[in-house]
């Protein structure tokens, strides 16, 4: 196991957009057994693989209490969105520290593959929602401050240099 280095925003590798998964092999149970370990470690509910600079479908999420509920997604797909939304404060990993309101569907039905590559579906709503809803905008290459005004988003990026420039934040760059 070994914990992975996260992209900060406006990295601009986090707008990569990431391709399926092909081989259900080895190397993917061992990238997702890594990027849990990162998840926890951070720690965090969520995590895409975009964010450890790795550009295919993967994401791994767990959103329990306990953390003891890991799901692994190879090649999600939200197949449903309801048309009422909900709204939450999120946070990123990648955009450490800063947390804002974002407007997503309340309930989602997705579907994914396991490590061995057997499709599988559940639906989805709060807290879960929003994470997957999260976790499958990195894949597409988009972080949840880019739904927020210029200014917002600028504002972000000044908070995050200093933060670099302090030396409270890892430089991936
Ligand atoms: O740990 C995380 N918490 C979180 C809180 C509210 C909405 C979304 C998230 S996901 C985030 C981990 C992360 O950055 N995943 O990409
Ligand atoms: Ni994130």
């Amino acid at each position: 196991m070994a914990l992975l280095t996260i992209l900060t925003w406006p990295d601009p590798r986090l707008k990569t957009v990431a391709a399926p998964v092909r081989q259900f092999d080895a190397r993917l149970a061992t990238l997702a057994a890594d990027m849990a370990q990162t998840m926890y470690a951070a720690p965090g509910i969520g995590l895409a693989a975009t964010q450890v600079n790795v550009h295919e479908r993967l994401v791994v999420i767990d959103t329990s209490e306990q953390k003891n509920d890991l799901r692994i997604l190879v090649n999600p797909e939200i197949i449903w969105k309801s048309e009422a939304k909900f709204i939450y404060e999120e946070g990123c990993l990648s955009v450490p520290e800063i947390y804002d309101e974002v407007e997503r569907a309340a309930q989602i039905k997705v579907r994914a593959q396991d490590l061995k590559g057997e499709f599988y579906t559940f639906d989805a709503e709060g807290l879960l929602a929003v994470c997957v809803q999260h976790e499958l905008d990195h894949l597409l290459g988009k972080v949840f401050v880019e739904y927020l005004s210029p200014l917002k988003q600028s504002r972000i990026k000044t908070k995050l240099k200093k933060k670099i420039a302090r030396g409270d934040l890892q430089t991936v760059r």
